[in-house]
């Protein structure tokens, strides 16, 4: 999407012109690509939306009482808030309501503080070529969820994409690291990921076993040169990854494209938004028809399709195919897969903490569809004649609207990237409004956002534990919001208290490029481990008197250890040529008392935190001294943590 070209010098929230001023530029920018989007005259209808004596949107900035939501020195958030990194590859870790950012996750990035990329245990995560290095040293993260015990979160895991290289990895909350990546087969653009909540067949399995993973370009199958030109023989796979092993079980072929995805509460069924039902290749193919789809997988059938072997292979991957399109699903009664038509181009489908509905929004449409979960079932048993009539409402709600939030009290939040404002809406009043109740008013309350909001969450609104306490509001232009830092702005994570009938915009954040999703926890759902166990590692060096060098050949072995103010060696003499491997544990059992390791000339650098052990492995090939030194302040001597590598000519 285009961002408007005008904008105002300044903004205030209650400038009474902005909200026109900002859909004509975002309007006009997008005619000026070329784009008709027929999103003109809808502005009105969505305005009348409002309800009689409300203006189109307040911020009531006058009215808060900020010191309410302030966290005073020495006090805890009461949220933590993990975000993707969008395309540094990276995951977040803020506090909310603070916005305190504690932790950058690398995942799919390279990281030299950590390590991640550099160390040998790293690499081997990320994966590495025959000749030891990275497959990959970019990635981007859009979707994070964590592994689910019976609806609410359960503290183990967080699943999180990349989205050019195909890839889900796995985040472990006792460590908060990054312990496994796949590279799932045959897909290209996987966005949407969602964890499952509960098993499909056995309801004594209530915890996360499967994660799924849509794919948003359509290729050839395989891609291995064939059909190039051919678009028409494309195709999207959706897959479903095992949450433990992280291998991919299954994949369903399936018609149009997969953006992102949502898991039922039941463990019955996932779905996914799909944008270009046309399987157009330029986006003005993609916007041709007036809907698309959100397609349903009934994964009990899936999986009892694979085990009855009623599967096919592509290329030389092993993992079993089911047949997912239209044309082989006709009939309701076996069909796998269902698509319910929804208007223009949808984006973010999000499913309700009562397990009730999934809203789907329209991108390309001012609307929202809202489809019963237990309706959609009904279709799969043969007792409705019409996917469409799984629609219970379509409630027009304003421009652009892409993600959906969910309070404990029955309202929708929904972002609206060209109106720049979060509208809340009433499901039951979207419902009788569908039926034809013309006193029922969807929409309850707007409010501007500075600007364009992308994304955006409640406090625990992907569970059945949503608290209605905030919505966070990813947008994708800061604008004038932040002291300016050159071209590349921050990006605006803006906290919104929804405990009241109004919203209201308590905190400015600001976030590096570019946060998709976040999720919202209480701090007591997460128990961490402040300090690793020597023993998990089985290369550990246990004591510093163990520290010694071993020659194999040209290959040579340093058992090292770190103890503040000092390495376990003074110094070790290798030569040049050699291929050396250093294996470094932290005997220091101090909470935080982490020691760094640089080696200057031979592009190492990486931390061992608390009884860690990491390794990293190098070719000498400049004879000379070298100071290896720490590079984490851990001691008044500090400074003189310092042992000299001796490289021989
Ligand atoms: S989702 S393209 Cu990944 Cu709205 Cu950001
Ligand atoms: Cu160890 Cu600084
Ligand atoms: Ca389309």
């Amino acid at each position: 999407m285009h961002a408007p070209k005008e904008v105002p010098e300044t903004v205030s929230p209650a400038r009474p012109d902005r909200r026109r001023f900002l859909n004509t530029g975002a309007v006009a920018s997008l005619a000026g690509a070329g784009l008709s989007l027929g999103l003109v005259g809808c502005k009105e209808s969505s305005n009348s939306a409002a309800p009689a004596g409300q203006t189109a949107a307040t911020s009531g900035a006058s009215t808060i009482d900020y010191t309410k939501y302030e966290i005073p020195p020495g006090q805890l958030d009461t949220y933590y808030s993990f975000s993707s990194g969008g395309e540094s590859g990276e995951c977040r870790i803020y506090g909310l309501p603070s916005g305190r950012l504690f932790k950058r996750i690398p995942v799919f990035n390279i990281d030299c503080l950590v390590g991640w990329g550099i160390t040998n245990e790293s690499k081997k995560i990320i994966g590495t070529k025959a000749d030891g290095s990275l497959n990959y040293r970019t990635g981007d993260t859009h979707h994070v969820h964590p592994s689910y015990t019976d609806g609410t979160y359960n503290g183990k895991y967080l699943f999180v994409n990349d989205k050019i290289h195909g890839r889900i990895a796995r985040i472990r909350l006792d460590t908060m690291e990054c312990d496994k990546i796949t590279e799932l087969p045959n897909v290209q653009g996987f966005h949407g990921i969602f964890p499952d909540k509960r098993d499909p067949v056995d309801a004594k399995i209530n915890y996360t076993t499967r994660v799924f993973c849509g794919s948003e370009f359509h290729i050839p199958q395989p891609n291995d040169g064939r059909d190039l030109n051919d678009p028409k023989k494309y195709f999207c796979l959706f897959t479903c990854v095992d949450a433990e092993t992280l291998e991919p079980r299954w994949q369903v072929k399936v018609d149009g494209n997969m953006d992102l995805v949502a898991s039922s509460y039941d463990g019955k069924l996932a779905c996914s938004n799909q944008y270009n039902t046309e399987g157009g290749v330029h986006y003005e193919d993609m916007m041709s028809a007036e809907r698309d789809s959100c397609v349903f997988f009934n994964i009990a059938r899936i999986e009892a399709a694979v085990q009855a072997g009623k599967t096919f292979h592509i290329g030389s991957s092993k993992v079993p195919v089911v047949d997912g399109t239209k044309a082989a699903n006709a009939d309701p009664k076996t069909a796998l897969t269902c698509y319910v038509p929804v208007p223009k181009n949808p984006h973010g489908v999000n499913a309700s903490p009562d397990g009730k509905y999934y809203a789907c929004s329209g991108k390309l449409s001012p609307t929202a569809t809202l489809i019963e979960h237990d309706l959609v079932l009904k279709w799969f048993d043969g007792g409705l004649k019409e996917p469409r009539d799984t629609v219970v409402a379509e409630p027009e709600i304003g421009l652009g609207p892409l993600h959906t939030g969910f309070d404990n009290k029955g309202n929708a939040y929904t972002t609206l990237f060209l109106d720049s404002q979060i509208v809340k809406w009433n499901l039951d009043a979207a419902i009788k409004s569908f039926k034809g109740d013309k006193a029922a008013k969807p929409v309850v309350d707007r409010l501007d956002v500075q600007y364009q909001p992308g994304h955006g969450f409640t406090s625990m609104g992907e569970t059945k534990e949503a608290d209605g306490k905030y919505f966070l509001s990813d947008n994708k232009f800061s604008k004038d919001r932040f002291l300016p830092v050159g071209p590349l702005h921050p990006e605006s994570a803006q906290l919104i208290d929804i405990s009241g009938d109004k919203m209201k915009l308590i905190a400015d954040h600001s976030a590096y490029s570019e946060p998709h999703d976040s999720i919202i926890i209480p701090r007591d759902r997460i128990k961490t481990r402040q300090v690793y166990d020597i023993n998990e590692f089985p290369l550990a060096t246990k004591d510093a008197k163990d520290c010694r060098v071993e020659r194999k050949g040209r290959q040579v072995t340093i058992h090292l250890t770190s103890q503040a103010p000092a390495f376990g060696l003074r110094e070790w003499t290798v030569k040049k040529g050699d291929e050396v491997t250093i294996i470094l544990t932290n005997l220091d059992k101090v909470e935080d008392l982490t020691h760094g390791f640089a080696i200057p000339h031979h592009d190492i650098n990486f931390i061992v935190n608390p009884q860690e052990t990491k390794s990293v492995t190098f070719k000498t090939d400049k004879p000379g001294v070298y100071w290896c030194y720490c590079t984490s302040f851990c001691h008044a001597l500090h400074l003189e943590m310092r042992s000299r590598m001796l490289v021989e000519a």
